[in-house]
């Protein structure tokens, strides 16, 4: 589906970011294995800044019951491939956020990944209408290697912000640098302004 008008990098469509070319098919790139997963141990937790104070944990079950939807997005991998016209069902960000409230003090999110893999967001990205935790890519449930179950899907940011196989969010008070962004990647990571890395932060 094409959308005209100046909005049309908000959805899926052909338009590439700055510096970016397609990639074919869809590979798989991340850092580090594949982790298995282990339906009853599995969870999804909001932890942090939360206004209740307390955390909130949904078991795979619980999860699978909560509202989706779906958004159609890119995914702009920071080293300069993109692959386009993904179709993600899942939880929308925004509904989490009202499942799970921040605290007021709250102003960035740490979206964690099993095996530690992390990466912080501004509130304001993660409650973007776009952001999904996507459980479904194309109506097929995801596979192991594209982040079954649930993987953050951030379309306005470079997808290293969007971590598979997506564990937790917490909420902070505080910026903290995640995953690639301790090592030398951009903190906010706009595709369209090319924030690929943290040199460029400085104005
Ligand atoms: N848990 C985890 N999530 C991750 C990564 C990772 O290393 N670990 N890599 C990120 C990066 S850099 C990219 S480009 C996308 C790639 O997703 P894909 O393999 O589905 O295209 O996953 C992101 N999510
Ligand atoms: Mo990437």
């Amino acid at each position: 589906m094409r959308y005209a008008g100046k909005d049309d990098h908000l959805v899926g469509s052909d338009m590439l970011p700055p510096g970016q070319r397609k990639a074919h098919g869809w590979p798989v790139s991340h850092y580090g294995p594949v982790p298995r997963f282990r339906p009853e141990r599995w969870n999804l937790k909001v932890f942090g800044a939360t206004a209740s104070g307390t955390e909130h944990v949904w078991s795979f079950e619980e999860f699978a019951a909560l509202p989706r939807t779906t958004v159609v997005a890119d995914l702009h991998c920071a080293s300069g491939t993109s692959t386009t016209g993904h179709e993600w069902f899942g939880l929308p960000a925004t509904a989490l956020l009202e499942l799970a409230p921040p605290a007021p003090q709250a102003t960035h999110v740490m979206a964690w990944a099993e095996y530690g893999y992390n990466a912080n967001l501004r509130l304001a990205d993660f409650a973007s209408p776009r952001t999904l935790l996507a459980t479904h890519h194309g109506g097929q449930h995801l596979t192991a290697e594209h982040g079954f179950p649930v993987r953050l899907v951030v379309p306005h940011l470079y997808s290293w912000k969007g971590p598979k196989w997506l564990r937790a969010i917490e909420y902070m008070t505080a910026d903290r640098r995640g995953f690639w962004e301790e090592r030398g990647h951009h903190n906010i990571a706009d595709p369209w302004k090319e924030q690929r890395y943290s040199y460029q932060e400085e104005d």
